[in-house]
């Protein structure tokens, strides 16, 4: 009878999880003894950026990532990065190393007291299995619960177990397949594709998981179909469409008032793959405009459930989107062409504009270059001067927790070695995943890393203003030197003035990482 670990070994490489993003203690070490071929061990130096890398990675592939932490201490360290994941909906499976069975009641050193209660706030799924012949299956329940619920599921696994025999009843669990299926009924196809067809003026509002399902293109052929326009969800972490389509309205913002007036004169919001919705600044109104109806399509149930307004549907946009398509009629003529992006401001001083920063990106740049993007108060130059027409374009921390977008980019990286990747990050923000720039130099991650050195929290000082607090402490960061830092993980850098410079630098291509460190202006986030 084999043991434990090998049978969770064997199981976890039929599903096709093979590459571990960690950082071990010793309550982990009999987990990775004796791990098969092709098993490969992405090493971080602090929990947060093991979580923001997997995150990206399993973001990039569509497939669930491994994750392995140390007991409660390394779980806690991941929390902040796991907000995100949680709010992407990213599949990871977090398997932490527990004492030995006898050892945690009484709570020796490293035990981790009630570890499933510890995290079950935040992940879809927690739990320690009752006894080392029940590890395999509660392995593979989250593994299938990570890629059923698409949230983090976490295991907690004392380190005797893995030496275990498994047991006969244990072996069934490496043929299993767990699949989701989930169109919409007759009826209720029947009474979604009327509400749409019945529409005088429809608007379509399509969220994140759009590109994660891989509807980008699909979603925007039934936009051309209806005609009408299309936003963005608030809190965008993934782009569902192009954003200089003729038909695309940019980012709803994240405000209750405002997202209501967007959709003045509209008939029907169809909302596609999102939270209705997830707003960040408190501007108080009507959720929406009289006469307007939504519709929400998710997958995600407690999305449906919590909703404010509206009709949900919980089944998959995707299937959806296919029966839209069937039943609608073309529309009347052509949607126009592409819009161009306006010139960008230049800045007075040594100092770029971010917008001069951005139209660098986008002309030196191959087009399907990803994006992952960490840097708040640059969000509308952003909008302004990107050009974004692929799937998987760009990438945001999704519930605003920083330290995703450094160590994003290195895990989007790996997951596609083909693929430019640019990771667009504030000094602020660059603070909080910094220990990534050492894996990425371990394995040669050919990542550009352009860092925007505006010398504060820029976000920070908007919403000063905003919360009437223009006073407040905390918010300017002098002093550092991301170049310094960055060589000291290995990862070779330079600063970069001027826009000349700049684009000479992007046009360069390398097969390592690299820092470039620009002086930026401060501007507004919206
Ligand atoms: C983990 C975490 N800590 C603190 C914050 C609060 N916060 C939001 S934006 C921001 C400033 C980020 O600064 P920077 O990366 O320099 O971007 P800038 O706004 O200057 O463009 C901070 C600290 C956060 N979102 N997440
Ligand atoms: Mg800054």
């Amino acid at each position: 009878m084999p043991s434990v670990r090998r049978l969770s070994h064997e199981f976890l490489e039929r599903q096709g999880l093979t590459t571990f993003f960690g950082n071990p203690g010793s309550n982990e070490l009999p987990f990775l003894a004796d791990l098969p071929d092709g098993f490969r061990y992405v090493l971080g130096l602090h929990e947060g950026a093991v979580l923001g890398m997997a995150d990206g990675y399993a973001q990039a592939t569509g497939r669930p990532a491994l994750v392995n932490l140390h007991a409660a201490s390394g779980s806690g360290n991941a929390m902040g990065a796991l907000t995100n994941a949680v709010a992407s909906r990213t599949p990871l499976v977090i398997v932490a190393g527990q004492q030995v069975r006898s050892a945690v009641g009484p709570e020796a050193n490293l035990a981790s007291v009630d570890a499933p209660a510890l995290m079950k706030p935040l992940v879809g799924w927690a739990a320690e299995p009752a006894c080392a012949q029940d590890v395999p299956r509660a392995l593979a329940q989250a593994v299938f619960e990570a890629r059923l619920q698409q949230r983090p599921t976490y295991l907690s696994v004392p380190y005797d177990d893995w030496d275990a025999e498994a047991g006969a009843n244990a072996l069934p669990v490496l043929d299993r397949r767990v699949q989701r299926a989930s169109a919409p009924s007759a009826e209720q196809g029947r009474l979604l594709a009327e509400r749409v067809a019945s529409a005088r003026r429809p608007a379509l509002v399509l969220g994140g998981d759009i590109d994660t399902a891989g509807l980008f293109d699909d979603a925007v052929r039934l936009a051309e179909r209806l005609g009408g326009p299309v936003w963005a969800a608030p809190s965008l972490f993934r782009l569902p469409f192009p954003n200089r389509h003729p038909l695309f309205r940019g980012v709803l913002p994240a405000g209750i008032a405002p997202v209501s007036r967007a959709f003045e004169g509209h008939d029907l919001v169809l909302v596609l793959g999102a939270p209705v919705f997830r707003y960040h600044e408190h501007l108080p109104g009507p959720y929406l405009p009289e006469g307007t109806r939504l519709v929400q399509v998710t997958e995600d149930a407690s999305a449906a459930a919590r909703a404010p307004m509206g009709e949900a549907l919980v089944a998959d946009p995707g299937a959806v989107i296919d029966l839209l398509l069937k039943t609608l009629d073309s529309p009347s003529g052509p949607v126009g062409a592409y819009r161009p992006a306006p010139e960008p401001p230049t800045a007075e001083g040594p100092r770029l504009h971010p917008e001069e920063v951005f139209a660098a990106l986008r002309d030196e740049m191959p087009e399907d270059t990803a994006y992952v993007v960490e840097s708040t108060s640059t969000n509308s130059a952003w909008w302004r001067q990107m050009d974004l027409r692929r799937p998987g374009s760009y990438y945001f921390p999704a519930a605003g927790g920083l330290g995703f977008g450094l160590p994003g980019a290195v895990g989007v990286a790996l997951a596609q070695p083909d693929r430019p990747v640019v990771g667009v990050i504030g000094d602020g923000s660059a603070n909080y995943g910094v220990t990534a720039l050492w894996t990425a130099a371990q394995h040669r991650v050919p990542v550009t890393f352009v860092l925007l050195r505006n010398g504060t929290y820029g976000a920070l000082r908007w919403f000063g203003g905003l919360l009437g607090v223009p006073d407040a402490p905390g918010l300017d960061i002098p002093g550092l030197d991301f170049t310094r830092i960055a060589e000291g993980y290995g990862v070779p850098a330079r600063q970069v003035t001027g826009a000349g410079e700049l684009r000479a630098a992007l046009a360069e291509r390398t097969d390592h990482p690299r820092l470039l460190q620009v002086d930026t202006e401060l501007t507004t986030p919206a």
